[in-house]
């Protein structure tokens, strides 16, 4: 099976991350395509971000969609472009964020959400009032750490920062598992989960099994209601090259 993992961002080193991530878990038949989108921010950390993101993004999904891939994982925690990707596509389409939060519905009655800028946590918010989690999520706590600063490897003074955050919220928010806010959190999942005893979920890692499931069940997105085709018609200007065909 073939799974297309899409970094929203231009960040090539982020994609390289995710895709160490995504290619440890994924089944021995399972091929991860690491993909980013050509044009856009090098990183996703505002609405404007996000807007500026889906062209790109868009863009891989269709290009996914004509090599017949089995899946595809959006992978950055706003999952931007999600409804508009699975308008777009047949296969399946992941989001990392609702991935990690449905997982850790699976094994904890609530959970707290780690992520970067005091900037994203809106988006967080919105995503679970979206997905009707608002109950299950006790608390979105910010770090301080900027996208970028998450791109390579993680440093050990970010890993402290992110640990102390997670201890924070263990021993206040009453959860009994972390999400993490990220994609470039990826590399921390299993050390977390050590350290803490509790499940700490990433949702590259969650999104890529979820999607394998999905392939192997032949279960596809629908194409009536919500998430039928859009309709064809003409792009003005720069967006043209984008335009549904
Ligand atoms: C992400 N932004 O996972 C989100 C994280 C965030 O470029 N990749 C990004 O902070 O919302």
């Amino acid at each position: 099976m073939r799974i297309q993992l899409i970094n929203p961002n231009t960040t090539t080193a982020m994609t390289e991350k995710m895709a160490v991530a995504a290619r440890e878990v994924a089944a021995a038949g399972t091929q991860i395509l690491a993909v980013q989108s050509a044009t856009g921010p090098a990183s996703i950390e505002s609405a404007t971000d996000e807007a500026m993101a889906l062209p790109g993004l868009l863009a891989q999904i269709r290009a996914g969609e004509a090599a017949g891939v089995d899946a595809h994982v959006i992978a950055c925690f706003g999952d931007p472009g999600l409804r508009a990707a699975r308008e777009t596509a047949s296969a399946p389409v992941i989001g990392i964020a609702e991935a990690a939060m449905q997982m850790a519905c699976l094994v904890s009655a609530s959970f707290s959400v780690v992520t970067t800028l005091a900037r994203t946590v809106p988006t967080a918010h919105r995503l679970l009032e979206d997905y009707g989690m608002k109950s299950r999520c006790r608390r979105v706590r910010a770090t301080g750490i900027a996208v970028l600063e998450l791109e390579a490897q993680t440093s050990d003074l970010l890993r402290q920062k992110i640990g102390d955050e997670c201890r924070r919220a263990l021993a206040e928010d009453g959860v009994g598992a972390i999400v993490l806010g990220c994609a470039g959190m990826a590399d921390l999942c299993t050390e977390l989960t050590q350290q803490l005893g509790v499940p700490v979920i990433d949702g590259v890692t969650a999104a890529v099994k979820l999607a394998e499931a999905l392939a192997v069940l032949r279960i596809r997105t629908s194409k009536q209601g919500d998430y039928a085709l859009p309709s064809i018609k003409p792009y003005a200007g720069v967006m043209a090259q984008f335009a549904p065909v």
